[in-house]
């Protein structure tokens, strides 16, 4: 140790799939006795983050805020962008302009600096010039990563092809994991000229810079990934990995204010859950970004109601939560609610996923496969059943499927894009799921390794050590 104290500075990004991993690494720090400060941008796209923001500093009064009020960004430049992926641009422009300032001005000085992925080809060189060591948090599966790592690579090889496949992404075989089929890449990857994707092939090239790169995943559910991206097979010299997963829950529960923490009804689903018999439960969420349309929202209920099972279902109509404001009864249609009285709770709104999953009632998740989703069920012995919406899930869903954890509805389609999936094909998979004795089984053993990573002495325990000590210095 010098004479300076340890500062980090994070730098999270928009979505709940990015801050609540991010989130949970800074309460962690924080309960180590690490002096930590967050760039923070209010409001939020969606009114989750926002609660989240407020909650990190209300129950972590020692953690630093610092504003960064974004630079205007004319949306107008672009044409149908998802909110999401305009606010990361935003927070990247605004970042390159207002990051230094923040970083010099600190005080106690900031030593050590960690970015989300999104914004990572704007901060490192930051961090580069004020000579200070950068780690990018990478907020989904190890192998996610791998295809992120492997991309650019991939677009060198494809611009150098002369013939008619010059430039058109194909199929994506990343070297000692697998192939990705192009129809299983993140949709927007197909069109290099798409924001999303300029920002992503940027970021995947300037990654290969950083100190280090922390993943909210554990060595034994993703190996073959991690051993190539260490191996240096996909990039030759790539940052060390940091598995540090499953990340711990950051979120202080408060007596007495259990029901408003919850939102709106999480009262009323805790009480429901707890009369239901264990591993009867079948949980439906698509993520905090996904809204079904109301077709395929209507086949969804019809699925669910004729699987004959238990369900709970957090129903989105809109892909930020502070524009939905449909009534449950207008959208599953008449006498919907009615009929499955009793037998299946349907909720909208924000519900507290982790500690939901946890739940001896929760048989399955019929899930998006948002990777911190997917390991949160894993770490709670639940089954998936990956429907993938956008971007990575496809990934996620083949990843998921290897390491045992989940299965995947491989030919339903991206929302939207293609034609409905029914009712009837729903409470067949829902059944298959449910009945699937052998996946049961392997998602048991993922749990026991997930708590074996994190007990003292195991990979995520050891990994996290390493990087405690490297912040440290
Ligand atoms: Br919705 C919802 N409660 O009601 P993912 C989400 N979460 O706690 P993402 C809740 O948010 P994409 C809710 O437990 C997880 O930690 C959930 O992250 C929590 O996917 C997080 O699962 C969501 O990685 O979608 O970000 O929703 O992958 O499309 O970005």
């Amino acid at each position: 140790g010098g004479a300076t104290p340890p500062h980090a500075l994070f730098i999270p990004s928009a979505g709940m799939g990015h801050l609540m991993p991010t989130f949970r690494v800074i309460a962690g720090l924080s309960r180590q006795g690490i002096d930590i400060s967050v760039v923070t941008v209010l409001p939020t796209v969606s009114a989750a983050e926002t609660n989240y923001f407020n909650g990190l500093f209300a129950d972590y009064p020692t953690i630093g805020r610092v504003d960064m009020h974004l630079l205007p960004l004319d949306a107008s430049e672009f044409r149908n962008e998802d909110p999401f992926f305009l606010r990361w641009e935003a927070l990247r422009r605004s970042v390159v302009h207002l990051l230094g300032p923040i970083i010099t001005g600190a005080s106690p000085p900031i030593t050590a600096i960690i970015t989300d992925i999104t914004l990572t080809s704007c901060v490192i060189p930051i961090a580069k010039e004020l000579g200070l060591p950068c780690h990018v948090l990478f907020p989904t599966a190890a192998t996610m990563l791998a295809v992120n790592a492997y991309f650019p690579i991939y677009l060198d090889q494809l611009n150098n092809m002369a013939g008619p496949a010059a430039g058109v992404v194909g199929d994506v075989d990343v070297p000692g994991v697998f192939c990705v089929p192009r129809s299983s890449l993140p949709p927007p990857l197909l069109d290099v000229n798409k924001l999303f994707t300029k920002q992503f092939i940027e970021n995947s090239r300037e990654i290969t810079k950083a100190d280090g790169v922390l993943v909210n995943t554990f060595d034994a559910v993703e190996p073959a990934p991690l051993a190539a991206l260490r191996g240096g097979r996909i990039v030759p010299g790539y940052p060390p990995v940091y598995t540090i997963g499953p990340l711990k829950p950051h979120v202080i529960p408060k007596a007495g204010e259990k029901a408003a923490q919850k939102g709106r009804d999480g009262s009323l689903v805790d009480e429901w859950l707890g009369q239901q018999p264990a591993r009867s439960v079948v949980y439906v969420s698509f993520g905090n970004r996904s809204a079904a349309r109301l077709d395929q929202i209507r086949e969804i209920a019809a699925g669910l109601e004729a699987s004959g099972y238990r369900f709970l279902w957090v129903l989105k109509t809109t892909k930020v939560d502070r524009e939905d404001d449909a009534e449950l009864a207008d959208v599953l249609g008449d006498g919907y609610l009615e009929r499955v009285q009793g037998r299946g709770l349907v909720t909208k709104g924000w519900v507290e996923q982790e500690a939901l999953l946890k739940h001896p009632a929760m048989g399955m998740f019929l899930s998006h496969g948002g990777w911190n989703s997917a390991l949160e069920a894993a770490c709670s012995g639940v089954p998936l059943l990956v429907w993938p919406q956008l971007g990575d899930h496809r990934v996620n869903a083949m990843g998921a499927v290897r390491a045992g954890i989940g299965a995947w509805a491989e030919h339903w389609g991206w929302d939207g894009e293609e034609r409905l999936v029914t009712g009837e094909e729903i409470a067949e998979k829902v059944k298959d799921v449910m009945a699937d004795a052998a996946l049961r089984e392997s998602v048991a053993v993922a749990r026991q390794e997930a708590a074996k990573a994190v007990a003292e002495g195991g990979t995520s325990y050891r990994n996290m050590h390493e990087f405690v000590g490297k912040i440290k210095k």
